[in-house]
């Protein structure tokens, strides 16, 4: 559980603030992740937008609630919790109705959660090349020196190596692009992990079972933005496609991934311009 202390927040105000507050940006995959969940749950909260596209979540303000300067970041009775995975467990056992990590799963769900997490930045390289909209620079570098040199730099007290992660990350993007081998390598690892949750829908209607579990809505999002880059989801994995379509019918699910028709429609033409140039997605991996 990532609860931050007390030396790590440099926004002093959130620390009265009562009851359950979210940080979070609406094209954000682990905010899109945060808010399902809560909207299943039936969970109050009061919403924090910060605009990833302005660049707020660098921002000394927005720095000093979340020192990694990522979204989603929870306030709940004036402690501060960051990491969406975190922050939906510790929600599923303050508001235990309508579990969505069901006792007894805590332990799997985590594991399961883990890799899911550990393919952020892979699902971020992919966003970046294939939809957002064409001739932006991601980050800047002073935009990354705001990242390096704002905030208490520290999460529980120890200097954090996950800013430096984010940090690097962006500088590598700056220096090099987002190349065609780091998008074969990301998409390597997608379609390996969706071979595997192909064989779990082989005698189960969602990825752990009869139920929806939280899993579930983490892999909903993901698949969301891989067909948006173009992944031919259907041919590689017909399970998960079919798994896919109900959970996109369910307004709590389809509200959450609205796009703003304006935005939708720049990332359109950047995908009509990879048809016109033969770099989308699968010209980059050849798998057409
Ligand atoms: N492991 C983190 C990842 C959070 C994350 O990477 N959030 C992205 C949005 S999905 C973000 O805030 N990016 C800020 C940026 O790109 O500068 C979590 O699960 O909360």
């Amino acid at each position: 559980m990532v609860q931050l202390h007390d030396v790590d927040i440099r926004t002093r105000e959130v620390l009265q603030w009562k009851g359950v507050h979210l940080f979070h940006y609406q094209g954000s995959s682990c905010s899109q992740k945060t808010r399902i969940f809560l909207r299943l749950k039936n969970i109050p909260w009061e919403s924090h937008y910060i605009d990833l596209r302005e660049k707020e979540q660098w921002q000394p303000w927005y720095l000093g609630i979340n020192p990694r300067g990522l979204v989603p970041a929870l306030v709940l009775d004036g402690e501060v919790h960051i990491e969406s995975n975190d922050i939906i467990a510790l929600l599923d056992r303050r508001f235990p109705e309508n579990r969505l990590i069901p006792e007894g799963m805590e332990d799997q769900i985590g594991q399961l959660l883990q890799q899911e997490d550990d393919l952020h930045l892979d699902i971020r390289t992919l966003n970046f090349r294939f939809t957002q909209p064409r001739g932006i620079v991601p980050r800047t570098a002073e935009d990354i020196r705001n990242l390096r040199e704002g905030g208490s730099g520290t999460v529980q007290g120890a200097r954090d190596p996950e800013r430096d992660h984010q940090a690097a990350f962006w500088e590598n993007v700056l220096e090099n692009g987002l190349t065609d081998e780091a998008v074969r390598a990301a998409l390597d690892r997608f379609r390996a992990a969706l071979d595997e949750l192909e064989e779990r829908l082989q005698e189960h209607p969602y990825l752990l079972g009869d139920d929806l579990t939280i899993l579930d809505i983490a892999w909903f999002i993901y698949v969301m933005k891989l067909l948006w880059c173009g992944y031919p989801l259907e041919r590689l994995h017909p399970r998960v496609a079919a798994w896919y379509a109900p959970l996109l019918a369910r307004p709590e699910f389809a509200r959450e991934i609205e796009l703003n028709p304006e935005f939708r429609k720049k990332v359109d033409e950047h995908l009509a311009y990879q048809k016109a140039t033969g770099t989308t997605l699968l010209d980059v991996t050849g798998w057409a």
